[in-house]
């Protein structure tokens, strides 16, 4: 495996010489971000990322995320349009050497939690999503506070998405991933990409929007819709594993000895009841997932690809984007460097 950490481009106070430090970094995962969702990512801009992450000693070679524009996962007409310009953007990052593009399908919505600092008993700040709290948000109303949540979108916007998602069921959004999938898998294949699609997080369905990345089944029928090593997975330990019935080990199993996990996500959640959970370190007694056995997993079916320590909590008074401090990543960082080195050593 190769250790990764995610960088949010030069507005990220985690910078790429302290990145650097961490033991074991082999490169950062990033993206262009001021790049309008839908447009083409230029050929120079790919190679001044490129270049500015490769003087610091670090590598580019996993872009998290190329976001699918809302018309795609709508199916709207739009979307051919739209559906060109994405795979000459993968056509660019293969050109630049990119090997893994990092993708989501969830409607609207990335990952939603309740609460961005919720204090824990060690007085650490994670990021918790509770249930009861998220079934009373209306985000028609503007009562949203998501990190990563694009703050672009105004009131309307999202009154209009959820208008035209009320028309979309699961059937349907499977059936505009399909569309996608066939008309970008054939352009990741000729530019050697590899595409990881994210799990839905959490993994059902929020604010009464359809998602289906959510499972084994799902995570199935999706490796079925293009059957190509191309289409692959993003597996992320914290998304699916908040699900009681996601057998994370199992999961990373299966797909990896099949050759689909292209990209690593490592991160612990702690499920503290139906339907809600809170991040944690990332060490398995703190947490709902045991990581030694995932990475065991990832180690017996000769896992060769990316990983990163997922979201860390905030600790030793850090202020920053929350999840995404340097403190706790790199402490998880170290840990399942320790865990790999071991395996390996057996
Ligand atoms: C959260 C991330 C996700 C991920 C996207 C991929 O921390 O793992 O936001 O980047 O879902 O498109």
């Amino acid at each position: 495996m190769k250790m990764t950490f995610r960088w949010y481009g030069i507005d990220d106070p985690v910078t790429l010489d302290k990145i650097r430090q961490i033991p074991g970094m082999t490169g950062v995962v990033s993206a262009i971000y001021h790049i309008p969702v839908g447009s083409v990512w230029p050929s120079e801009e790919i190679r001044d990322l490129k270049e500015m992450i490769n003087k610091h000693g670090l590598e580019l070679k996993v872009i998290e995320s190329v976001p699918v524009h809302e018309d795609i996962k709508l199916g709207l007409p739009t979307r051919d349009k739209l559906i060109k310009n994405y795979k000459e953007t993968i056509r660019n990052l293969g050109a630049e050497g990119i090997e893994v593009i990092c993708y989501n399908f969830m409607p609207v919505f990335d990952w939603t939690r309740s609460k961005l600092d919720h204090e824990l008993s060690d007085g650490s700040k994670a990021l918790v999503y509770y249930k009861e709290h998220v079934d009373k948000m209306n985000p028609l109303k503007g009562e949203l506070d998501l990190p990563g949540w694009d703050t672009s979108y105004s009131r309307e916007d999202i009154e209009d998405l959820f208008n035209l998602y009320s028309k979309i069921t699961e059937e349907d959004l499977w059936m505009n991933l399909e569309y996608f999938l066939k008309e970008i898998i054939p352009a990741a294949e000729e530019s050697n990409v590899k595409m990881a699609i994210h799990p839905d997080d959490p993994p059902w369905s929020i604010f009464g929007l359809p998602r289906i990345i959510t499972d084994e089944a799902a995570l199935d029928r999706l490796c079925k819709l293009v059957d190509s090593p191309y289409n692959g997975l993003t597996l992320c330990s914290g998304s699916l594993g908040v699900a009681k019935e996601n057998d994370v080990p199992a999961l990373v199993e299966k797909f990896a000895s099949i050759g689909r996990i292209h990209f690593a996500h490592l991160r612990n959640v702690k499920i503290v009841g139906e339907g809600s959970f809170e991040e944690a370190s990332h060490l398995s007694k703190d947490g709902s997932l045991d990581m030694v056995k995932i990475l065991k997993a990832y180690n017996d079916n000769g896992f060769k690809g990316y990983i990163r320590p997922d979201h860390g909590r905030m600790i030793w008074g850090e202020k920053g984007k929350p999840g995404y401090g340097l403190y706790d990543r790199a402490l998880g960082a170290a840990y399942i460097n320790g865990i790999w080195e071991t395996l390996k050593a057996r």
